[in-house]
């Protein structure tokens, strides 16, 4: 199963200008085994805040995203988060924002990859 490394969590503006609402990008390279060339596979971002005890979920993680591995072994990807500014204040201050990202290949319900970015301190 493919792995997902260099996972980072950015903060890219309100969504369509709408003041109530925050875009978030997910950037992630997925590393492909050998024989994984051009096997499809779906993937899914979600965004959690970080705490000591536990992790708030922000949003679940919407329908997967299929897509096609090309020929390479590494691929630069990203995904986009959507939520409505009040989603994110969850505590008092400043949150830690995180975003987790799930991979699987398409017909293996066995083997999926998930990693969490480390955190996005927001506002
Ligand atoms: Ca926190
Ligand atoms: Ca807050």
């Amino acid at each position: 199963m493919a792995n997902i490394t260099a996972a980072s969590l950015h903060f890219e503006g309100n969504f369509h200008g709408d003041l109530n609402t925050l875009l978030f990008r997910v950037d992630f390279t997925i590393q492909f085994r050998e024989n994984e060339a051009q096997v499809q596979f779906e993937e899914a971002a979600r965004l959690r805040e970080h705490d000591p005890d536990d992790d708030d979920l922000i949003t679940a993680y919407p329908l997967p995203h299929k897509f096609n591995a090309g020929l390479s072994r590494t691929e630069d990807r990203f995904l986009k988060i959507v939520v409505l500014r009040d989603q994110t204040n969850t505590e008092i201050g400043t949150e830690e924002l995180q975003g987790e990202v799930w991979l699987r290949r398409v017909g293996n319900n066995l083997a999926s990859s998930e990693v969490i970015t480390p955190i996005l301190k927001f506002p």
